[in-house]
């Protein structure tokens, strides 16, 4: 099947099993103001151009979003998927081409094939339904029927999707001598920096951008120490602790073997992932860490709201743990749910170098889930590798500070080539956890419906069917999957990556493991329990008291920007070239030189209150314990490079009401949401536990380039 054919498959899919287009608060094609900015234009919108000999006629298009419980809307294939709503005035009446001549939207390919009719318009507002392809154009034509079922009448409108101005590069356009002669040349002393891998799909390299490096010097672990004395790493225990128990946790270096490659990175107690962490809701235990690395560090519980002076923040709520130094972490676990720890010193290079761990908090309700035959934690990460090992980080300061670190290895628990083996009919609960550094993933296991059950902070409003799963880095899924058939299973990340030299979307797609389905059948039979669908009353009930307060007008408001610093002119020229069109999320690594190039001393990125223009540190919010806030987040597009953020807010929850102006209609608690470009959140944040927090961006590089700042509740 052609790649378009592919993706119009994928369309036709979504265009069933999605249900009827909405009314939205906030179109994206309305002039944005201060008050109320609506999703980016120029993004978000298409402007429709009429025939010359109908001048009078003019019509938008919104790319409005369409439903989804995640943070972006995408076919399993991982095409976008877009809520179309029409607008068009002075349309003349059909009449004069017959008695019941009307006027038809239809959307196509670039290439003109297919042809597919959306619908009959009219003046005013028309909503059109999904669509679901990288690049497109709508048209609207004179037909003589609403019956047609292809575009043979006059075309009267036309306009094309915001990602046809993504084009190939002329690199002729590129000022090569300049690009040589920068202030950021490539350090002739040898010390230690080699040129990044290629994507593999992406051979092409921008000439000229050989001759950087980044300006900070090369870090990988365990330098200048005997392999031989460090002990290889295991996979990781199931400790199982209760109320008042003590776990001793140290992070050390490991020897791992990935892809074939021999490397040094980190492990807590040893292990990859970290010991995955069992506790009864409302236990407290005691974690004496020591730290056995060669930096500095501390142990962040992701998304647990527990007593400030344990949350880990260096600097903040306690000092940085020393090479060879201890802290003694009290961790009380309030709400049931899948989350995790991981270090909150360089992230860029210690989450990355695995460390990380789950911490699965039991509910004592037995029926808070539904019944299973098996429960598998699952870490989703990848790993950025060379022919000879690991790419080196930045010693001073992050590399990647623009991208993120993409990895071209998926690791599922620390490895490539997840295993899983169940019997027919199984019913399997995953716990979801992306710990990579920047990716978002787009988890399918094709032919396998799944069933979404809960997200950061335990269960949805109700149980939904999906067909893949949206995960930015640091958010949580809970979803359940039932085998049906003896065959071997796939575990795929299924996106949409983008060439930018040649200007186009092209599928990547990785396998990350398989499962493999035994012919036989599973004991006990929850067929039918896995085939309903829950309503979660206790999650309503708990949502319920806050519920009128939902259309107030937001209390607070971050935009998120970027600021460069110092970038070679020939960098910010071929970031220029991109900026006709931005992705709103970038699943894909496929630039390694200019992702890699910037460090997080060369540019910084950006929350600002528009309120009182403070930034980043110098916000400084105070709210009284017990506040609940109405929080808007507004992702700016127009930068040198604008990009998705995860962002994550320390020792609260909230709830994710709207995104660009689009009201959510199935809530779950968070600590995590993903912004994409030109997109807006509202959100509705509970304020019930006293502290200093952080609320960060959680790509490892952005947060290490300045994209953080503080919340006190007192
Ligand atoms: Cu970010």
């Amino acid at each position: 099947m052609s790649p378009n054919l592919g993706a119009w498959a994928a369309f036709l899919a979504v265009v069933l099993a999605v249900p009827a287009a909405r009314e939205f608060g906030r179109s994206p094609c309305a002039t944005s103001t201060a008050q109320d900015p609506a999703p980016d234009r120029s993004l978000y919108c298409i402007d429709l151009i009429p025939v010359p000999d109908l001048p009078e006629i003019s019509g938008t298009v919104e790319l409005g979003r369409a439903r989804s419980p995640f943070g972006a809307a995408v076919t399993p294939d991982g095409v976008l998927v877009y809520d179309l709503t029409v607008t068009l005035a002075g349309l003349p009446a059909p009449a004069a081409l017959g008695p019941d001549a009307v006027y038809v939207a239809w959307v196509t390919t670039p290439e003109l094939e297919p042809m597919v009719k959306l619908g009959v318009v009219t003046n005013g507002r028309t909503a059109l339904g999904p669509v679901a392809l990288n690049k497109f154009l709508v048209l609207v034509s004179a037909e003589a029927s609403a019956d047609v079922a292809t575009r043979r009448g006059k075309l009267v409108l036309r306009g094309s999707s915001p990602s046809m101005l993504m084009l190939p590069h002329d690199v002729s356009l590129l000022p090569a001598q300049r690009l040589r002669s920068s202030e950021h040349p490539h350090n002739a002393a040898g010390d230690g920096w080699r040129l990044p891998p290629m994507h593999r799909s992406v051979p092409r390299m921008i000439p000229g951008l050989e001759a950087f490096e980044p300006r900070v010097r090369p870090f990988v672990p365990g330098a200048g120490r005997d392999s031989g004395t460090i002990p290889t790493a295991r996979p990781r225990t199931v400790v199982a602790l209760r109320d008042g128990d003590t776990l001793t946790l140290s992070a050390g270096l490991v020897r791992r073997t990935i892809g074939g490659r021999r490397l040094t990175m980190y492990g807590f107690n040893g292990q990859y992932p970290g010991p995955l962490i069992e506790v009864p809701e409302q236990a407290t235990i005691v974690v004496e860490f020591t730290n056995g690395l060669d930096l500095p560090s501390t142990v962040h519980w992701h998304g647990v709201r527990l007593d400030n002076r344990f949350d880990g923040v260096p600097n903040l709520t306690q000092a940085p743990v020393p090479p060879g130094g201890s802290f003694r972490y009290r961790v009380h676990f309030p709400d049931p749910g899948v989350y995790w720890y991981h270090p909150h010193v360089r992230e860029d290079v210690q989450q990355d170098l695995g460390l990380y761990g789950n911490l699965l908090v039991r509910s004592g309700d037995p029926i808070y889930f539904a019944a299973a035959n098996r429960e598998v934690v699952l870490m989703l990460d990848d790993l950025l590798l060379d022919a000879t090992g690991l790419v080196p980080y930045g010693r001073e300061a992050a590399t990647h500070a623009l991208m993120g670190r993409f990895g071209n290895v998926l690791l599922v628990n620390g490895e490539p080539d997840y295993r899983l083996t169940v019997d027919r009919g199984e019913v399997v609960r995953f716990f979801l956890t992306n710990v990579s550094s920047a990716r978002t993933f787009n988890l399918t296991l094709p032919g396998t419906r799944l069933k979404l059950v809960g997200s950061d902070l335990g269960k949805f409003e109700r149980e939904e069917w999906v067909e893949s799963v949206v995960i930015a880095p640091a958010e949580r899924y809970i979803v359940e999957a039932r085998f049906e058939r003896a065959r071997e299973v796939t575990l795929e990340n299924r996106v949409q990556a983008i060439d930018h030299p040649a200007g186009v979307f092209f599928p990547d797609v990785d396998t990350l493991g398989r499962v493999t389905v035994l012919e036989r059948p599973a004991a006990p039979d929850h067929r039918a329990t896995f085939d309903r669908l829950r309503g979660h009353p206790d999650v309503v009930a708990d949502i319920d008291r806050y519920r009128r307060d939902f259309d107030r007008p937001p209390d607070r408001e971050l935009v998120l920007t970027l600021r460069i610093k110092d970038l070679p002119f020939g960098v910010i020229q071929v970031l220029r070239l991109d900026s006709g069109y931005v992705h709103p999320v970038e699943w894909s690594g496929t630039m390694p030189m200019m992702d890699w190039l910037p460090s997080a001393r060369d540019v910084e990125w950006v929350l600002r209150d528009p309120a009182t223009g403070r930034e980043n540190l110098d916000i400084d919010w105070r709210f009284r314990r017990g506040d609940v806030i109405k929080l808007r987040l507004v992702n700016e597009r127009h930068t040198l490079h604008a990009m998705a953020h995860p962002i994550h807010l320390h020792g609260q929850r909230f709830l994710v009401l709207a995104q660009g102006g689009v009201p959510n209609d199935n809530l779950v608690w968070k600590d995590t949401v993903l912004l994409p470009v030109g997109q807006t959140v509202d959100m509705f944040v509970e304020l019930t536990n006293p502290g200093r927090w952080m609320l960060h961006c959680h790509i490892a590089e952005h947060l290490g380039a300045g994209m953080h700042t503080v919340i006190t509740v007192e």
